[in-house]
This record gives C-alpha cells, sequence and structure tokens, in this order.
C-alpha cells in the first residue's frame, strides 16, 4: 500500500486507509520493548512492515507507555541514528514519534516527513516552528496531562467533545506557528489518559472527530482496553482486539492506523474498503 504524503493528507477525502508501522526503538515500550533495540534487527522490522503494506514508518526512541520515564533528545538521538537512514533507503515514509525538536530535527535531516507528536506541540516550544519552517507534516494528538501520571484519574464529562475542543485549539496553535492545517493529521490519542469507558466513546465517536476535516489517525495497537475488553494479557495476543477496533474507526472515518501488526490490518482493512467502495 504504497501512498505518497500528500496522498495521506487527504486520506479523509477517499486516498485512505494507510497504516503506519510502529518501530520502537526502545528497550521499554509496552508490548515489544527491547525486541527491535538493535539497528540490524529495527531495520529488519522495517523492511517487514513495509513489505506487508505499511504506508509510513514510525520510529521512537522514547517510550509514551503509562509511567513511563522521560529519555533526553541526545539519547533518543544516538538510538535513532544508525537506524535512520537505512529506513529511508525502504521506500516507505518516514515518521518519528518524538516530543522534542531536537530530535524531529535531527530526523527530518535523515529524511524523515512526518514528526508524530504526542504532546501535540506542548511539550518543546520549538517544535511547531520546525515543523514549519521544513514544510513537514504533523501529527497532534490529544493527551489528557502526561505519560508519568495521565492514567490516575482522567475524568471528562464528554470525551469526544473535550479531545475535538483541544484538538482545535491544537490546530489553531500549529497554524499559529507556521504549520498550514492541510500538513496537520490529528490523533485522539486511545489510552493517553483515558479509561476504558473513554477509548470506546473516541472510538465509538470518530465521526465527530473527523468534523474537523483532518484526517484522522488512531492509535489502539494491542493496548491495555483491549486486555480489559476480553481478558487477554499479552499485548502481543490482542491483535484480533486490534483489527476490531481499527475497523470501527474506518467505519467512523479514520483513514490513518497505527499498528505493531502491518500485514493482518493492511489486509482487513482493504477488504472493508472493498466492501464499502461495493455500494451502489
Ligand atoms: N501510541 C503510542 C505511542 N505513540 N502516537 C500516536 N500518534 N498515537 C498513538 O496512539 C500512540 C503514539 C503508544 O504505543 P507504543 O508505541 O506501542 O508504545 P510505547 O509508547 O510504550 O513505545
Amino acid at each position: 500500500m504504497s501512498m505518497t504524503l500528500d496522498e495521506i493528507l487527504v486520506s479523509h477525502r477517499g486516498a485512505g486507509p494507510a497504516v503506519m508501522g510502529i518501530l520502537n526503538v526502545t528497550p521499554d515500550s509496552f508490548s515489544d520493548g527491547g525486541r527491535f533495540f538493535s539497528p540490524a534487527e529495527a531495520i529488519a522490522q522495517a523492511r517487514r512492515m513495509v513489505e506487508e503494506g505499511a504506508a509510513v514508518i514510525d520510529a521512537g526512541a522514547e517510550s509514551t507507555r503509562p509511567g513511563s520515564a522521560r529519555v533526553p533528545a541526545g539519547e533518543q538521538i544516538e538510538r535513532l541514528r544508525p537506524i535512520l537512514p537505512e529506513l529511508v533507503g525502504l521506500g516507505a515514509i518516514i515518521s518519528i514519534d518524538t516530543t522534542r525538536a531536537a530530535v524531529a530535527e535531527f530526523a527530518l535531516d535523515a529524511g524523515a516527513a512526518i514528526v508524530n507528536d504526542v504532546s501535540a506541540g506542548r511539550d518543546d516550544p520549538e517544535l511547531l516552528p520546525l515543523v514549519a519552517r521544513r514544510g513537514a507534516a504533523v501529527v497532534l494528538m490529544h493527551m489528557l496531562g502526561e505519560p508519568a501520571t495521565m492514567q490516575q484519574n482522567p475524568v471528562y464529562q464528554d470525551v469526544v467533545a473535550e479531545v475535538r475542543d483541544f484538538l482545535a485549539e491544537r490546530l489553531a496553535a500549529a497554524q499559529r506557528a507556521g504549520v498550514p492545517r492541510e500538513r496537520c493529521i490529528v490523533d485522539p490519542g486511545i489510552g493517553f489518559g483515558k479509561r476504558l469507558e473513554h477509548n470506546l466513546e473516541i472510538l465509538a465517536g470518530i465521526g465527530r472527530l473527523a468534523e474537523l476535516g483532518r484526517p484522522v489517525l488512531v492509535g489502539p495497537s494491542r493496548k491495555r482496553f483491549l486486555g480489559e475488553l476480553t481478558g487477554v494479557q499479552d499485548p502481543a495476543g490482542r491483535l484480533a482486539g486490534t483489527l476490531a477496533a481499527c475497523l470501527e474507526a474506518w467505519r467512523g472515518g479514520a483513514t490513518i492506523f497505527r499498528v505493531h501488526d502491518v500485514g493482518p490490518v493492511v489486509q482487513a482493512l482493504a477488504v472493508a474498503k472493498a466492501i464499502r467502495d461495493s455500494r451502489q
């Protein structure tokens, strides 16, 4: 499923779906921490994901799982240094999962085209101006609080409305920093300061987020809420739940899917899209 960045940025108008393969170059990510920490393993995993149909590879060197510790920008860069040039040669679009402008700049210099910022520009005031200067695309994600504390007691009156209003405000902030709306992707941040019922309401309410007029990215892959619903403790065993979450989000209007298991998600979305396209 090879797609250009311009196609991904209009995926909500019919060019989608696009699958973004997760490449965690971390020792501590919640489902695959340590597995792809060596450069050779990371590159092999990225190649596999591209072969399976990933349009984007999202490389991250800092875990954002609940309670995770921060990784200094310099260390994130050292983890990425041996990998990024190789990733760029694989033919997929490269996204950098970081909240730090220094890390984003390093990745953009190496050929990345998307900055995936789970803080939506709030962590580092230099990040959105950097994205603007470089003409990059940016993922603006909703998170209540920060990873260290976000799951302690998340409370919402209307989670979908609050997430939509937050994303509208961050789209405006990106524009003020010089990033055109057309370069922005929005993400409700499944699992980031949300209980089970919040994640479900968001996945059921994607249509209201799509009203923002930007492509909606979702990242339900292997997350804890799937275990809470099904009793499956091992994150790697949550593929079927991940597929269901992606398909429901697609039905609601999401068009970009950040997942670990690229091949099965590409296949499921291809079938769902074919069924939709066959409607009279
Ligand atoms: N989820 C994670 C990390 N980055 N970025 C976006 N835009 N949306 C998400 O839902 C999202 C994200 C957490 O998942 P993972 O990368 O597997 O784990 P970790 O943060 O522990 O590395």
